[in-house]
């Protein structure tokens, strides 16, 4: 590794999976039996209301059951130790990161445990279950909460302070995430462009792995701890 003062961590699903939450894509997947045109966008929720509340009421239950992992403890560590620029960009909608204490981070694809009011646009921690009826703490309307959640064709959030970190960079890694979606799955051509080193470090070959200079597989609870050693190491 060259010398390196800032640094751009990418997670996605991969990195919760040994918490025990479900990854999207594949055999057992939270998709595996939906289409996801069913769930994950503003017309399925226009459509199927009850549906896609309870699929996102389901994933707010499993996410009080589980605990982060050795991976999220890792980057949690950096955060703490690094004394360069860090920004950790989740893709996940759990709250493992935090828990684990990372601070300098973002969820790009928003957040299970938020809510916001479809009629007057008040954001307010959720913890419950929306199918079981909803006030907004904002206007007061009933059911017009909705899960804090980026669907497809949506905006994903804090897209100016993301590419502001990348431009600043010296090293973009990927963990965790099959470079399926867009456009989280374009950051590391957005590095290689910037002349910025890359890692990933994925289960299995990616979408993009092929882009990056190095791509590490196995678990993110072992390859991160060991990542994160050797970048504090220097
Ligand atoms: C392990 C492991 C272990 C397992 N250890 N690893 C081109 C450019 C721009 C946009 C588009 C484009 N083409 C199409 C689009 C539109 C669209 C898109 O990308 N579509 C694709 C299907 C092609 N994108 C959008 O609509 C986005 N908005 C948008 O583009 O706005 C306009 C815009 C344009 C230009 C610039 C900027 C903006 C919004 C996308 C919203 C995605 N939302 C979801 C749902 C969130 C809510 C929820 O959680 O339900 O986000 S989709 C879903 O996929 C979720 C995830 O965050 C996301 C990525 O999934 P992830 O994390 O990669 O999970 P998996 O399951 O796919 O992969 C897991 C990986 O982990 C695997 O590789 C395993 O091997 C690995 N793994 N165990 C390490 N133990």
């Amino acid at each position: 590794m060259t010398d390196i003062r800032n640094i751009v961590v990418l997670t996605g699903a991969g990195i919760s999976a040994e918490s025990g939450l479900n990854t999207f894509r594949g055999p057992g997947g939270l998709w595996e039996g939906h289409r996801v045109e069913d769930i994950c966008t503003p017309e399925a929720l226009a459509r199927n209301r009850a549906l896609v509340l309870d699929f996102y009421d389901q994933r707010r239950a499993a996410l009080a059951t589980v605990e982060p992992n050795a991976g999220h403890r890792a980057l949690a560590r950096l955060d703490r130790e690094w004394k360069g620029g860090l920004l950790i960009v989740t893709q996940n909608v759990d709250d493992l990161h935090e828990r684990a204490g990372a601070k300098r981070m973002l969820h790009m694809h928003g957040e299970l445990m938020s809510a916001f009011c479809e009629h007057c646009g008040h954001r307010q921690r959720f913890g419950g279950a929306m199918l079981d009826g909803t006030h907004c703490g904002g206007c007061g309307a009933a059911d017009t909460l909705r899960p804090d959640i980026v669907f497809f064709g949506e905006m994903p959030y804090e897209m100016d302070r993301i590419d502001a970190a990348l431009g600043e960079a010296d090293l973009f890694v990927s963990i965790g995430t099959s470079g399926a979606v867009y456009p989280a799955a374009g950051y590391v051509q957005q590095a290689r462009h910037a002349g910025i080193e890359t890692l990933e470090l994925n289960l299995e070959p990616s979408a993009g792995s092929y882009f990056f200079h190095e791509t590490r597989l196995g678990p993110a609870s072992e390859l991160v701890p060991a990542w994160v050693e050797e970048v504090l190491g220097k």
